[in-house]
């Protein structure tokens, strides 16, 4: 892709635009860069970037008119129904996101994660496999480090583990990973998808592009991507939990089991792993057969496996004080995954929920917490939701407070030598906080401040 001198608007200054503008300034392209943000509220970045020579224009868009851009490089958070993604197609200008400008650019073999839950553990997981393996391996996508910014340090013998979003997905043309790895599909990010059927989709576009040597790997236990199987152009590599298969990743006897056409080699105990729960045991079988198909072998897989401990905010052990474990699920911005957060612990939880819904249902997250809560605290604009759905089930033990200081005090109090203090909001933080990282590291804050009094 030969970028110089070309006009291309880049749409939204967050992390992923930034990076775009210094990677289109850098190949010599004519960059516009445009959000509904002020200059004062993206800050330093808008004035480095129009030192680099990058024209903004802020708190409006550009009206996209034919001829006027050659290529129009979306953020994965801005919605494909904004003006100058509509003018850009009526104009027939290329509309692409991100991780397909990296894509045009990339020399290393690329694994690529998505599913609605476990991404962020199983890309670094898959990360951590391939470093201990021996590859230089970048780590990148919606895990936090836009693909564009490193993309091009790596070359075809290293690795690059990319955790990719449904918002990502939307903008790919030809995107097409040496193994595409799904882990789970449940509802997710509905009010931007506006379906079902279309979040399937825009996940499905992960293989759609793939050639017969690349690989997909699947969980076998979910319907949707056994269904889906059908329609991958690449090798099915299957991961199961529950069932023993003839080729993939699964367990038998308590152990890990990778089955090749080579023939099948023991893992590890599951035992072994230090991530908790059911969940983090799919994200491992899935982990262990991507890795098992680019080359790594059993035993660096079972070493990996053995010492990986998991990711900040998803699941993370804070403290214990006087008996009670704090952890922190702040990743947990969806009724799917603060389920399975609840299902990783067997004593009984106190547990803090709410924030910022994304159009789905609360009723099955609520049997779960009627199942394995003792006390709900509720907060944030959907807090009350939550309440509703935990009271529908004959839940009652309900606090709703107003921020996250009350949340922590009264949780403390609450808890009994024994018991869990969980932060698994099961809504995004875009109503109180910038993101799910601000929200957990002020959940750690809190809860640490606490033990210091103590
Ligand atoms: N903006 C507009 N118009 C809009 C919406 C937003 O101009 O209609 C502007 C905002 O004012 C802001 C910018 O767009 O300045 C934000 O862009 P963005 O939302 O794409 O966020 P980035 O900072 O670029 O971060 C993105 C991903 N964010 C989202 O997909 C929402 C990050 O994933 C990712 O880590 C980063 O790129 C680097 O690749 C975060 C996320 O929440 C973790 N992802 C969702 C999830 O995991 O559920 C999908």
């Amino acid at each position: 892709m030969d970028l110089t001198n070309k006009r291309i608007l880049v749409v939204g200054a967050g992390l992923s635009g930034q990076a775009v503008c210094r990677f289109l300034v850098a190949k010599q392209a004519r960059v516009t860069l445009t959000d509904t943000r002020s200059r004062e509220q993206i800050g330093q970045a808008a004035k480095e970037l129009s030192e680099l020579g990058v024209t903004l224009i802020l708190q409006e868009y550009p009206p996209v008119a034919r001829n006027q851009y050659d290529l129009v490089v979306m953020s994965p958070g801005v919605p494909l129904t904004v003006p100058p993604v509509v003018q850009a197609k009526e104009a027939d200008i290329e509309v692409i996101g991100e991780l397909e400008l990296a894509y045009a650019f990339a020399k290393a073999p690329i694994v690529a994660i998505t599913g609605t839950n476990g991404k962020t553990t199983t890309t670094s997981l898959i990360g951590q496999l391939f470093r201990e393996a021996g590859f230089k391996t970048l780590v990148a996508g919606n895990i936090g480090l836009p693909m564009i910014s490193e993309i091009e340090n790596f070359t075809a013998e290293d690795r690059v583990v990319a955790e990719v979003s449904s918002f990502q997905l939307e903008t790919t043309k030809q995107f097409a990973p040496r193994v595409a790895v799904i882990l789970n599909i449940t509802p997710d990010h509905l009010d931007r998808h506006g379906s079902m059927e279309e979040y399937i989709k825009a996940k499905a576009r992960v293989f759609k592009q793939q050639g017969a040597v690349d690989y997909v790997v699947l969980n076998y236990d979910d319907p949707i991507l056994r269904e889906l199987a059908k329609d991958c152009p690449s090798q099915v590599i299957f991961f199961s939990r529950r069932h023993i298969l003839e080729k993939g990743s699964f367990i038998q006897n308590g152990q890990i089991v990778v089955a090749r056409d080579q023939g099948a080699e023991i893992i590890t105990e599951v035992t072994s792993l230090r991530i908790p729960g059911a969940h983090n045991l799919e994200n491992a079988l899935a982990a262990a057969a991507a890795a098992s198909a680019l080359g790594v072998s059993a035993t660096n897989i079972a070493n990996t496996l053995r010492n990986f401990g998991g990711v900040a905010h998803r699941l993370e052990y804070v403290t214990t004080i006087d008996g009670v474990k704090y952890v922190n699920d702040s990743k947990g911005t969806n009724p799917d995954a603060a389920i399975k957060a609840l299902e990783a612990y067997e004593a009984p939880i106190i547990l803090i929920a709410g924030g910022k819904n994304k159009g789905v249902s609360f009723m099955d997250f609520a049997k779960k917490i009627k199942e394995k809560v003792r006390v709900l605290i509720t907060l944030g604009v959907h807090g009350y939701q939550i309440e509703e759905a935990a009271r529908a089930q004959g839940f009652h033990e309900i606090y709703a407070v107003e921020n996250y200081a009350q949340a922590v005090e009264l949780a403390g109090k609450q808890a009994k030598p024994g018991e869990i203090v969980l932060l698994s909001p099961a809504c995004t933080s875009w109503d109180m906080f910038r993101n799910f990282e601000e929200r957990g590291n002020l959940f750690k804050e809190l809860v640490l401040g606490m033990q210091e009094k103590e």
